[in-house]
């Protein structure tokens, strides 16, 4: 068992191959949330805070410095938690700061359509397209993390996104009475 006792609410990773429905869950998950949680896009923080060492042209992305990700995160972890980390990596994250890491997994088709609406280059469509059929975001998440707080959930429909949300809830209602006992 983790030792958590200084947080007063949760913190919940929301990962998985880009295009999963991380923002998507995230989002809704604040507003259906029994406690109040913050939604922390990583990729937005890591723009707007500057945390990387440039931009890839060639693969479209910014080159994250991930240590510059931990120390802004930090001490907001620290002051109490209450975080939601949408990122399509984990790994980062120590673990004594996670509570609960959701992997969303999608079929790889419905992935490739995500993906290219969103306008990706097609190399980059399909190094995440492999990525998703290789498990490699649950893998890296059951590397990092003990195997009770790693859950992996389908998100390919409206119905799997109520019914996921719904889940981690319930996870948060079960984790709050846990905390008052
Ligand atoms: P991510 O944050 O993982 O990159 P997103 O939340 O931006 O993904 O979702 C990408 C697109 O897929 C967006 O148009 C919403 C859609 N989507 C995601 N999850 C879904 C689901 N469970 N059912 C239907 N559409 C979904």
């Amino acid at each position: 068992m983790q030792e958590n006792a200084s947080r007063s609410l949760p913190v919940i990773v929301i990962t998985g191959t880009p295009g999963t429905g991380k923002t998507t869950h995230a989002q809704l998950l604040v507003q259906q949330s029994p406690i109040p949680l913050q939604h922390i896009n990583v990729n937005e923080l890591v723009k707007e805070k500057m945390l990387h060492d440039g931009f890839d042209e060639e693969w479209q992305t910014y080159v994250v410095d991930e240590d510059k990700v931990v120390d802004e995160l930090e001490p907001l972890v620290s002051a109490g938690g209450g975080q939601i980390l949408d990122w399509h990596t984990c790994d980062a994250f120590p673990e004594r700061w996670i509570d609960l890491v959701v992997v969303l997994q999608c079929n790889h088709t419905q992935l490739w359509d995500r993906l290219e609406a969103r306008g990706y280059p097609l190399k980059k469509i399909q190094e995440n397209n492999e990525a998703e059929i290789m498990n490699v975001v649950l893998e890296e998440a059951r590397e990092a993390y003990a195997e009770e707080i790693v859950v992996p959930l389908q998100s390919e429909s409206t119905e799997d996104l109520e019914s996921n949300v719904s889940r981690i809830v319930q996870w948060i209602e079960a984790w709050q009475k846990n905390q008052v006992l």
